[in-house]
């Protein structure tokens, strides 16, 4: 049986590995702070002791980390996993990163004779236990075809959008809207509790309308209760807001209201709030507005 690694088991790199061993497969797995793979090696993962050993003993490498810096720890760095690659392996790589960033460990993969496919997901951490992210792939097919088997065990939906780094940009563009959703949800949500509305009603409103959305649906609960444990923390928004901004600048598309979202996250983690989830919006835009729920 093909062997299984993982590197980074964070928020959501620990209930997607889990799912892979659920279902029977040989998992490895390394992360950089060791107690987070407690709950996958009771599982019945094993520990390897660099993410070169994780390379070394695999054919797929998978990675989840929080970003290109992470990432390039991880892969590049002293003990990373490209010095454990063998020509054949598949390294695939989920976190959401740049493209620049993203092409210096295809480079890396490449040259120690091995594929390397971008697969950031969609979906937070409740569809990551729930084995429902959407996975957003690019690279090279057939690498694609071998390791899709892996990516229904993590994901409900599965997309290849092309054989470089196309994935990369998608999940952007999708995160970019994600995020400034929020922040309309959020001027919405604010002036009608502030005319003297239910915060709850007008939550559950939006959600049935028209604008309404999954993501409307799945924050009208958090905004009602005013508990922003984080499903996607407001600092790594920040740096997808801060990629997407990159990418339209590359390509010359002005986007405001993303830059306006991404100034907004940033007052708001200067306020301490940048480990809760992204929908604080709301609750930042109540302290500017002196509404105290
Ligand atoms: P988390 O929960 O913040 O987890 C981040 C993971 O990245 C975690 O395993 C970290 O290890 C690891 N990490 C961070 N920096 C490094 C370095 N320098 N070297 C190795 N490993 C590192 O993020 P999520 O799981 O929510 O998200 C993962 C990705 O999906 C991210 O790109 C999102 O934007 C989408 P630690 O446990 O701190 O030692």
């Amino acid at each position: 049986m093909s062997k299984i690694g993982w590197i980074g088991l964070g928020n959501m790199g620990i209930p997607m590995s889990v799912n892979l061993v659920k279902a029977g497969k040989d998992v490895v797995v390394w992360n950089r702070t060791k107690s987070k793979a407690d709950e996958v090696v009771a599982a019945g993962a094993a520990w390897a002791d660099s993410p070169k050993a994780v390379a070394e003993a695999c054919d797929f490498v998978f990675t989840m980390v929080a970003d290109g810096p992470a990432l390039h720890d991880a892969v590049l760095g002293a003990d990373g996993a490209a010095a454990g690659l063998s020509p054949g392996k598949i390294v695939i790589d989920m976190s959401t990163i740049s493209v620049a960033e993203s092409a210096k460990v295809n480079e890396a993969v490449e040259a120690a004779g091995c594929k390397f496919l971008r697969a950031p997901v969609t979906g937070s951490t409740a569809l990551a236990a729930a084995g429902t992210v959407g996975v957003l792939a690019s690279g090279d097919k057939a690498a694609y075809e071998k390791t899709l088997p892996l990516f229904e065990i993590v994901g409900g939906n599965q997309f290849y959008l092309g054989g470089g780094d196309e994935a990369r940009v998608m999940k952007l563009s999708l995160n970019l809207m994600i995020a400034t959703t929020m922040q309309m949800q959020a001027e919405a949500v604010v002036m009608a509790e502030k005319a003297g509305l239910d915060v709850a009603q007008v939550c559950d409103i939006i959600a049935g309308s028209a604008v309404g959305s999954p993501l409307t649906g799945y924050k009208s609960k958090v905004i009602a209760e005013g508990v922003y444990a984080p499903a996607f923390p407001i600092r790594l928004m920040i740096k997808d807001l801060k990629l997407a901004l990159g990418v339209g600048e590359a390509y010359g598309v002005k986007m405001e209201s993303t830059e306006l979202t991404k100034n907004r996250m940033e007052l708001a983690q200067s306020k301490g709030y940048g480990d809760n989830d992204f929908s604080v919006l709301v609750k930042l835009l109540e302290e500017d507005s002196g509404v105290n729920r």
